[in-house]
């Protein structure tokens, strides 16, 4: 537990606590914590913002809880920023783990290869999914709709090239470099999208 969760304790702790609740609650009267999600799946370098919820005995949320501190039980398979934010690193399994007034819950997290190989649709002048992610060497397949749309990357080592204005056919990129590549339909304002590229 850091330093500010404790000083947190000492000037509201035993406040909150009155009463003689010394049992299975934890300062403020948190009874346990409450993840946003039980287990998740990412690819390496994929990223999720996981939150956690203190809870009282009968489990209300606290007001006022302290702010949770993040850990992860193995960093090599994935990491937790201070502010809940999980990075998949390798393949591999893991448990994020948040404390909050010293009741912790986790979250199992799974790191799993990349596809070789994805798809992006445009419905209603949006690429879809916005981030594609795939293994280096993997290819996306861009599904032209009936409505005409080009897919023009914004300049850096490693991109495929350009796709021109088209409609009713499937034109397939393959990404040799890792990294994110943007793009955009230069022929519909918002119209974005992206290839994240990992091993
Ligand atoms: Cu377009």
């Amino acid at each position: 537990m850091n330093r500010k969760v404790l000083a947190f304790f000492a000037v509201f702790g035993a406040a909150a606590c009155g009463g003689g609740s010394n049992g299975p609650t934890g300062g403020n009267g948190i009874a346990s914590v409450r993840m946003i999600a039980t287990a998740i799946s990412l690819f390496p370098l994929q990223t999720e913002q996981l939150s956690a919820t203190a809870l009282d005995a009968s489990g209300g949320t606290v007001a006022n809880a302290p702010a949770a501190t993040w850990q992860s039980a193995n960093n090599a398979i994935a990491t937790v920023t201070s502010g809940g934010l999980v990075t998949g690193v390798a393949n591999g399994q893991t448990d994020i783990t948040a404390s909050i007034g010293g009741k912790a819950g986790s979250t199992r997290v799974t790191v799993g290869a990349a596809p070789l190989s994805a798809v992006v649709d445009m419905p209603g002048n949006s690429f879809t999914p916005f981030t594609t992610t795939i293994r280096v060497a993997g290819t996306v397949s861009f599904r032209f709709p009936a409505t005409a749309h080009n897919v023009i990357f914004k300049p850096r080592a490693g991109t495929p090239a350009d796709i021109l204005p088209e409609s009713n056919v499937t034109i397939t990129r393959t990404f040799n470099a890792l990294g994110t590549f943007a793009y955009d339909c230069t022929l519909h304002s918002g119209m974005s999208g992206e290839v994240v590229v990992v091993n």
